[in-house]
Order: C-alpha cells, then sequence, then structure tokens
C-alpha cells in the first residue's frame, strides 16, 4: 500500500522551495524546478520508519561502491506517488518525464559489484530487513565517457553533491580518523598517536521500501579537516599550505577509483578504504551503546557484510577499537569480532585480489599492522597439530613477508563467520579454487547466494509497459512477489498475449531507436533484431569475440550476399578503465568498424552497428526493455555471476551464453529450449590451460579466422594504419589469448547461425522471451536477501545452510 500523499502540502512546500531557489513559479527552468519537486517530496517522509519487532539481526552493509542509478522516479514509484505528482505538475504544464531527465545519475560505482549493494538496499527496505549502508560520498563519481575519433576519453563527473535533493538531513556525530604516526607503549597500554587526523560527516540518503511505510539510510560519508584553514601560514604568506591539510582530507573522498575487477594498490585508495571503515565501525558502536546494550552483544545484535575485500580493514579496526579504546583482551575482541562479520567474495581473478604493500601499509595504519601480525600468528596457531601444517601456513597466512604484502581475501576468510559466492558456479570455485584449504579448515564457514535484482527498477520501473500488460494479464502479485511471474505460463498459448508481448518490445526498440539517433545520429532499423552487450569493458567479457562474430557475418555477406541473413542491430554500451590499454583498443576497434560497416551499402541494411557512449544505470534502463538478444560470452569460470544477464532476460531478450556464473542457473530455470549455450566448460577451459593452449593451431586450421585477423591487420577499418588494432590482435595470438577467444570463436559463430533461423520464426522466438520472463522471478534480489538471512544473517541457531 502507498503512502498517502498530501496535495496541499506538496504544493506549498514546492512554492516555498522555489522561492528559496530564487524562482517564483513551478514552470521555472527545469533544474531547478527538479530540485524543488524532489526537496517537496521529501517533505512528506516520515522522518523515521514505524517501530517493529524484527526477526533478524540488523544488517552493516559496508560497500565501496553504491551505483544508485536516478532515484527520483524509483522513489515516487515506491511511495506510490507518481500518478499524484504527474498530475500535480501538469496542472503547472510541466511533463514528469521531462523533469526526471534532469537528475544526473549518482554514479557512486563501477558496475556489477556496486549496482548489486544498490538492488541490496531496495531489497532490504522492500522486504524489511533492517539494515544501513555504508559508503563513501565521493565529489566525482565514475568518469563521463565519450569518444573522439573512436577513442574513449575521460572527463570528470561531477554530479554536484552538495545539490543533491535526495540527501536528507542526519543528526550523527562526526568521527575523527587518524593516519599514520607511531604506536608508543605507556605502561604496558599501546597507544597509536596518529599525525594526520581527518574528520568524517554523515549524508544520509532514505532507502525508500516498496509501498509499505519503510526507509532506512544508507549512510554516505565526507571527508574534511578539522583546521582546514591555517591563518599563521596565510599571515607567513604561504598560501598554498595555509590551505594544504585541507586538501589532503578532501582528497580521501574526492573521486571514485574507476576500476572493476582490477586492484591498483594505490595509498589513496588504502586511506579511502580505512576512512570508510573507521567511520562505519565507530558510528556502529554508538547507536548499538545509543540504544544501552552492552558490547559483548554487538554480535547478537548486529552483522556486518563486506562487499568484497574493499572493507575488509572494517575487521581490523573494530578488533583496534575493542582492545584500545574499550580495554578488552585480545582474544576476547577477536573472538567477538569473529561473530560478527560475513564477507562476500565477488571474483576469482587474481589481479582483483587485493594485496597491500606491507610497508605502504604499516606506515599508514602501524597500528593495525601490528594486530595483524596477531591475527596471522593466531592463524598460525590453530594450524599446530594439522598434518599439513607447513603447507596451510604458507598457501593461506594472511602475511607475506618474503613478497612484503598482506591479503585481504585471507583476512576477510579468516575474520569472518560466513564468506560467500554469488552463483553457485563461483561459489563451487571459491572453495575448490580459491580457498581450498580454508574450506577444509572450517567446511560450514562457506555457502552460496546467487545474486538477484531488484523488480522494482528492472521491471516495473523501467518497462511500464510490460508491467502494464502483466498486470493485466496475472493481476499485481507479481510486484510484491516476483515468482507469482510463473503464472505468466498459463497465458503462453494464447495467441493475443503473445501478440501483446510482442508488441510491447516493439514499442520499446522504437523509444530506443529515437534516442540512439538522438545520441550518436545514426538512424537504426527498429524491426532488426536488438542484439546487445552492455557492461564494463573486459577482456574476459569478451566483447571482442562478439566483434570477431560481426567480422565474419560483414565478410560473408561481402563474399557472398544474403538476403536471407535477417538484419541485426548490434548495439554496445561500456566504460574501459582508463588505465586498461588493451580494452580502450577495443573499444577504438569496436567504433571504427562500426563506421565502415554503417556506411557501407552493400552490407548496412542487414547489419549496423551502435555503441552507446557513456553506459550508466539511466541508459541501462532504456535498453534493456528494447533488448531481443543478451550477450554474456564471459570466459568461462571469469563472471562470478553477471547480473544483467537477469534483467534482460526477465525483460524478455534470450540469453546468448557461455555455462558461465548466474548464466548456468538462467539456463536450469528457463530450459534448454529458450537459450542459446554454446563454449567451453569449466572442465574442458581448465584442460586447455593446464596442457598449454594452442591459439596459433586453431588459427591455422581456420582459413576464416585467419581472414577476420587479416582485415584487423591491414588497414581496412583504420584508413590504411595497419598498427591500429595491434594490442587487440597480439592478445589473440602472440599473447596466447589467455580469455579462450579463438577456443570459442566456431562454437560461438555456430549458435549464432542457430539464432538467425530461430528470429525468423517470431512465434516462437517471442514464446521463449515470454518464457523468460515467467521464469526468472527466482532472480529477483528480494530472493537473495532472504537467502542471506537464512543462510547468513540470523543466528546461528536459526540458519539454514545452503
Ligand atoms: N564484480 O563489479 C565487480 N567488481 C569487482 O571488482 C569484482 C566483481 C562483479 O560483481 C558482480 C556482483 O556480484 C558480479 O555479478 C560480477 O560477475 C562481478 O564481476
Amino acid at each position: 500500500m502507498g503512502q498517502p500523499f498530501n496535495s496541499e502540502k506538496f504544493r506549498n512546500s514546492l512554492v516555498n522551495y522555489l522561492n528559496h531557489l530564487g524562482y517564483h513559479n513551478p514552470t521555472t527552468s527545469q533544474q531547478p524546478l527538479w530540485q524543488a519537486v524532489c526537496l517537496a517530496i521529501q517533505d512528506q517522509l516520515p522522518k523515521t520508519s514505524p517501530k517493529k519487532a524484527f526477526a533478524s539481526r540488523h544488517v552493516n552493509y559496508l560497500s565501496m561502491e553504491f551505483l544508485l542509478g536516478r532515484l527520483t522516479l524509483n522513489n515516487l514509484q515506491n511511495l506510490g506517488w507518481t500518478e499524484s505528482i504527474r498530475n500535480k505538475l501538469q496542472e503547472y504544464d510541466v511533463q514528469l518525464v521531462d523533469l526526471l531527465e534532469c537528475e544526473h545519475d549518482p554514479a557512486l560505482g563501477n558496475g556489477g559489484l556496486g549496482r548489486l549493494a544498490a538492488c541490496f538496499l531496495d531489497s532490504m527496505a522492500s522486504i524489511e530487513q533492517p539494515a544501513t549502508g555504508y559508503g563513501l560520498n565521493y565529489q566525482y563519481g565514475l568518469f563521463r565517457q565519450s569518444f573522439t575519433q573512436g577513442q574513449q576519453t575521460e572527463s570528470a563527473d561531477d554530479w554536484d553533491r552538495d545539490h543533491y535533493p535526495w540527501f536528507c538531513q542526519s543528526p550523527i556525530p562526526a568521527v575523527e580518523v587518524g593516519f599514520g604516526g607511531q604506536v608508543h607503549s605507556k605502561n604496558g597500554i599501546l597507544q597509536w598517536i596518529p599525525d594526520f587526523q581527518v574528520i568524517g560527516k554523515a549524508h544520509d540518503i532514505a532507502i525508500i521500501g516498496y509501498r509499505n511505510h519503510h526507509q532506512q539510510p544508507l549512510r554516505l560519508w565526507h571527508a574534511s579537516h578539522p583546521h582546514p584553514f591555517n591563518l599563521k601560514a596565510f599571515n607567513l604568506g604561504h598560501y598554498a599550505n595555509a590551505e594544504s591539510n585541507a586538501i589532503e582530507a578532501e582528497k580521501i573522498t574526492k573521486v571514485l577509483y574507476p576500476n572493476d575487477n582490477h586492484a591498483a594498490g594505490k595509498r589513496l585508495r588504502l586511506m579511502q578504504q580505512y576512512f570508510q571503515c573507521t567511520c562505519a565501525i565507530t558510528d556502529i558502536i554508538y547507536h548499538h551503546r545509543q540504544a544501552g546494550r552492552p558490547l559483548a552483544e554487538l554480535p547478537k545484535y548486529e552483522v556486518i557484510q563486506l562487499n568484497d575485500t574493499h572493507p575488509a580493514i572494517a575487521i581490523v579496526e573494530l578488533l583496534r577499537q575493542l582492545v584500545d579504546l574499550y580495554q578488552w583482551e585480545w582474544a576476547d575482541a577477536w573472538q567477538l569480532t569473529q561473530q560478527l562479520f560475513a564477507y562476500t567474495n565477488h571474483t576469482l581473478m587474481p589481479e582483483a585480489l587485493e594485496c597491500w604493500d606491507l610497508h605502504l601499509f604499516k606506515r599508514l595504519l602501524p597500528r593495525h599492522y601490528q594486530l595483524i601480525e596477531q591475527i596471522d600468528a593466531w592463524f598460525s596457531a590453530t594450524l599446530k597439530n594439522h598434518p599439513d601444517k607447513q603447507h596451510y601456513k604458507t598457501s593461506n597466512a594472511l602475511l607475506i613477508k618474503g613478497h612484503g604484502k598482506i591479503r585481504m581475501a585471507n583476512l576477510s576468510v579468516i575474520g569472518s563467520y560466513a564468506v560467500n559466492g554469488v552463483a553457485k558456479l563461483h561459489s563451487r570455485l571459491v572453495t575448490e579454487e580459491l580457498f581450498p584449504e580454508y574450506a577444509k579448515l572450517w567446511p560450514t564457514k562457506f555457502t552460496n547466494v546467487t545474486n538477484g535484482i531488484t523488480p522494482r527498477r528492472w521491471l516495473l520501473m523501467c518497462n511500464p509497459k510490460l508491467a502494464e500488460l502483466l498486470n493485466d494479464t496475472i493481476g499485481e502479485q507479481w510486484q510484491h512477489d516476483l515468482s507469482y511471474l510463473q503464472s505468466l505460463e498459463n497465458h503462453l498459448d494464447n495467441a493475443s498475449f503473445l501478440q501483446d508481448y510482442q508488441d510491447v518490445k516493439q514499442s520499446n526498440k522504437n523509444n530506443l531507436a529515437a534516442l540512439i539517433a538522438q545520441t550518436t545520429g545514426i538512424e537504426i532499423n527498429p524491426e532488426a533484431m536488438l542484439d546487445v552487450q552492455i557492461k564494463r569493458l573486459h577482456e574476459y567479457k569478451r566483447q571482442h569475440l562478439k566483434l570477431l562474430h560481426i567480422l565474419a557475418l560483414y565478410q560473408q555477406l561481402k563474399t557472398h550476399p544474403d538476403p536471407n541473413l535477417p538484419p541485426r542491430v548490434f548495439l554496445f554500451a561500456a566504460k574501459a578503465a582508463p588505465g586498461y590499454d588493451l580494452a580502450k583498443n577495443i573499444i577504438y576497434a569496436i567504433n571504427q568498424v562500426a563506421a565502415v560497416i554503417n556506411h557501407d551499402p552493400a552490407v548496412n541494411q542487414q547489419l549496423q552497428i551502435v555503441f552507446m557512449p557513456d553506459y550508466r544505470v539511466s541508459l541501462a534502463e532504456k535498453i534493456i526493455p528494447a533488448a531481443d538478444l543478451s550477450e554474456q560470452i564471459s570466459t568461462v569460470g571469469k563472471e562470478a555471476s553477471g547480473t544483467g544477464n537477469m534483467k534482460l532476460a526477465l525483460n524478455g531478450a534470450l540469453t546468448v551464453g557461455t555455462q558461465d556464473g548466474a548464466n548456468i542457473e538462467i539456463l536450469d530455470h528457463v530450459g534448454a529450449e529458450h537459450i542459446f549455450i554454446f563454449g567451453q566448460t569449466v572442465e574442458s577451459a581448465r584442460q586447455l590451460w593446464q596442457n598449454e593452449y594452442h591459439p596459433e593451431q586453431i588459427l591455422a586450421n581456420n582459413p576464416q579466422l585467419q581472414d577476420i585477423l587479416t582485415l584487423l591487420k591491414d588497414g581496412t577499418f583504420a584508413q590504411g594504419n595497419k598498427q591500429a588494432f595491434k594490442p587487440l590482435v597480439e592478445s589473440l595470438t602472440t599473447a596466447g589469448d589467455p580469455y579462450l577467444v579463438l577456443a570459442d570463436f566456431a562454437s560461438y559463430l555456430d549458435i549464432q547461425n542457430k539464432i538467425d533461423v530461430r528470429y525468423q520464426h517470431p512465434t516462437t522466438w517471442f514464446r521463449s522471451a515470454a518464457i523468460n520472463t515467467a521464469r526468472c522471478g527466482i532472480f529477483s534480489s528480494d530472493r537473495a536477501i532472504r537467502d542471506y538471512q537464512q543462510r547468513i544473517w540470523l543466528s546461528d541457531a536459526q540458519r539454514i545452510k545452503g
């Protein structure tokens, strides 16, 4: 049930805010009007949620990233106020859709990991799992991307956090956070005296549950200096020095690191992590004590869920606060710590597993370093009677002094009572490949929770036409429990339902076609199959495999025109980390190939390529409802789960995918007839890697592949420049093709031919699409949160091992 909306109060607040912003009527320029509307809505929100008795512990979700996307429509929809506001604004001749475009996406995350955190907040508020999200209030979010002659260029993403209207006042005490300095011993008591102090201030965003009058905070911390201006230095004429402390402190929450699945190992990043964790731990303890509860009861009421290893230093910070500030015995403090933390692993990629340089760490956090040595010693002691003691110690220690490294994943496993992967396959590989020894030592610690997506944003909000069709066909219950989509199965033989389903897709494609024309100038054929690959640009995600497919079609059509080949639009959207040269070369290659193919009348009736710049949540919301085919073609074993795969399948795109991550579970649910699976299995890939994979042999035996690589090497797509795509070509050949692109090429082409055939039969195609919608209810993040409750967050006695 939605909350009651007070139209009169809204009008008064709106006028007041506009006056305050210096405008005198609601038909004023859109940006301030949007702000005033959001503030006027906030005025009607209750300041706190009604108190209820909750069975589950309070969850503290620690994440360096929350990729929220725009909040305005999401909030309106969850409150049930969209129509009221739409109508109210129409009285002033203002269209809600136009106003919503004023909101700049809060892009405080890179990709899947940050977006998952945002979906989980929505679900926790909607199913009333008490929770607080803890993160950073970055001044600049993920960079904005544009293309200059086909190459990615980046610019700073200033989302104007100081005027973001969805922040609300939070009466939370500021937190002091220290860095550097020395540890002194005084009367046998160790005392850390940092040499640089910053202040953390909290900014809350209310996360509004779906039609349940419930809201809870996402608490984002902002760093500043307690004495930002040094008058003495200024008076002496040292103008730059006068503000150097402020600059140093504010640097901490200046910008989001733009790496996805890659740890850069920078000092500032460690400062960010420590800053965030100290603020969160201090806040958690503060609220616990405010409630009159003894510290020893923390694990009875609280859980701290670590979203990957980025906030793992929180484990050591809690230990430090207990030992140093509250004078606990080390062993007691460590025992409590281990009962409080749970760790979600999101990747097996070695370059993404964070290892801190020991010297850097020790200089920045000398007290924490000592505590890490003690944890390491504790771990060694637990192995005292183990038959394979030495091997376990060397392969599992969190400190490897010989290499001068601290391994954060090891710290996370040792310091947590639960560890989970994010899809069945991934969780199996976590125990088999990443942490085999830990899994033997502590088998009950490890579990799986398959990821999920919020159906509010990823269906109800982004695909209103499909939502309406679902309401008309099966009623509205699916909005509260996505498993109700199953009842669509009863309508799959109803020709008029399938026609309506197809019409919704076509209408969404027409809308997207208009947006593509507006943003790129390319007029796509909206009747063509829309084949989309939208995700971060990474070799393991294999946008270059898609490119090879396009080149195969191009060459085939050039040499043997085939009017029966159904037209396709290949749509890419992806950002490459600014320092990831090969990923940028792949973007460049796709753009250059697009420029040639889109202008070649011999092929452009059947092949069109669009690379939409600046992929972000609000763009995903427009692409996903329109997609026919969802490309989920990662190298097996590399994509922990994927969540774009779930969003696309739910919205009726058929998946072409490898047996990787959650693709496998999508296959299990939708059935093999309604998905296109190809390529190596984890086992066959493992064998290839173990027996020295030879891509050159594949190439030698495949003339089509040779021709395609020649096209990339002979300057066809780069005005004669033969070097333009050298990094890409080398990665597939001389560099040994580590992501098995050539190994999967033939199988990929084969499945794509089958897809072409299937697409020529719309009735079968759209029946499969509707089946995907009907059978993807399981991928709701509400279900994922319930799994966390059952498998991880409930107390030991209540927990069911998954
Ligand atoms: N993931 O987005 C990131 N960044 C990382 O640094 C590590 C992993 C992704 O997390 C998603 C949420 O669990 C997964 O679906 C995805 O496979 C993984 O790459």
